[in-house]
């Protein structure tokens, strides 16, 4: 499969009836074409950082950072560039490759941004690659932050556009869609998803995943989160989702948008070994990793060293990622070629 053979015209009904398949027929599908696409035993690592905690004006209903919620957090102003690089350093010392820094704002102010390119260009100096995750953006700051060298900005549809008013009222699906927009016009690579286990239902998993799969680009990344619950949000005490939904959801993504890394994300904390096992054969080939997400605790960093020796997963370096792109790419062509 290559670039012009991906879809794009996905129904929702093709969607959910390949969520309904039997479980193990849709993991059969979604490892096959993972094993088409990628090496099924390397896995890409990201590592957070919260640059800026807490005050947010919005009222995501999962979110610790909004000032709308109760949560007991420890507010903290934009971190300094220097803190931010040491952390950058030791993030990559443990393997990762790609720093990811997220804040807690509607959206940046120009001040903020300039804050924020000196972040990117000191950590693309380090040799990783950069991602930025800051809320809404105009055209001319995501100008700004492709100036600045960044390679991703994340940018989550959260959920689907149906469920979206239960979660969020402070800013709509289309400002969503007009940021990503943004970033994927200036040529910065995308990653965005959603989070899972919100009280939603199958038909808006498969209503979240067409959005992502009709894109015009697939998201190069694809964060698939479980909701983490955290006293005080309005979300806290959701029924939780059923752990195989969420398995589910990983196949369908890992078909709909064969050459995307998908990521096991938040909540990997709550999930046993077998779970996660059972992502990664589903076709997730990407993860945070580093003792801390943004505001809660992501899976200790040593057992996760122990889950990939037990699975034979090696951490995909970004020499690796790029000669993996580049076979697909190779792979793609030759079929073109053969069956024209
Ligand atoms: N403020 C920016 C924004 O909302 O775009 C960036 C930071 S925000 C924390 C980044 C993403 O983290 C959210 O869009 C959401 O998908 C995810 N997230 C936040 N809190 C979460 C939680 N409690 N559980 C799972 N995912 C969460
Ligand atoms: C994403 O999809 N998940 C990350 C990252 N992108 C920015 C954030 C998860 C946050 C989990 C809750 C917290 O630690 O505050
Ligand atoms: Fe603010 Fe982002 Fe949290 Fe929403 S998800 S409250 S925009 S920090």
């Amino acid at each position: 499969m290559n670039d012009q053979t991906l879809r794009h015209d996905w129904r929702i009904d093709e969607i959910e009836q390949m969520l309904n398949l039997p479980f193990n027929d849709l993991l059969f599908r979604a490892q096959s074409i993972h094993r088409d696409n990628f090496d099924p035993n390397s896995v890409q690592v990201s590592s957070l950082i919260s640059i800026k905690t807490g005050s947010c004006s919005e009222d995501c209903g999962y979110c610790s950072q909004s000032a709308k919620h109760g949560t007991d957090l420890e507010k903290e102003k934009l971190l300094p560039v220097e803190d931010v690089v040491k952390a950058a350093q030791a993030a990559k010392d443990k393997g990762s490759t790609r720093f990811c820094m997220g804040a807690a704002w509607r959206n940046p102010t120009d001040a903020n941004l300039q804050h924020v390119k000196e972040m990117i260009v000191a950590v693309h100096d380090l040799g990783m690659e950069t991602c930025v995750t800051l809320g809404m953006l105009t055209s001319k700051q995501a100008t700004e932050l492709k100036e600045a060298g960044l390679d991703y900005y994340n940018h989550n549809l959260d959920t689907s556009p149906e469920f979206y008013g239960n979660v969020v009222t402070t800013r709509t699906y289309e400002d969503r869609l007009k940021t990503l927009s943004h970033v994927r016009e200036q040529g910065i690579s995308v990653c965005s998803g959603g989070i899972l286990g919100m009280g939603e239902s199958r038909r808006d998993r498969a209503s979240m995943l067409r959005e992502l799969s009709n894109m015009s680009k697939h998201p190069e990344s694809v964060p698939v989160n479980m909701l983490v619950q955290v006293e005080g949000t309005p979300l806290y005490g959701t029924a939780a989702l059923d752990p195989f939904e969420f398995i589910r959801t990983i196949a369908t993504a890992r078909i709909l948008m064969p050459k995307s890394h998908v990521r096991l994300s938040a909540g990997r904390g709550e999930m046993s070994d077998e779970m996660q096992a059972l992502c990664f054969l589903a076709g997730a080939n990407s993860m945070f990793y580093g003792d801390r997400l943004l505001t809660t605790d992501n899976s200790e960093t040593s057992k996760d060293v122990e889950l990939f020796e037990r699975l034979g997963i090696s951490f995909q370096s970004s020499e690796e990622l790029q000669a993996t792109q580049a076979a697909c790419k190779n792979k793609g062509e030759k079929a073109l070629a053969s069956a024209t």
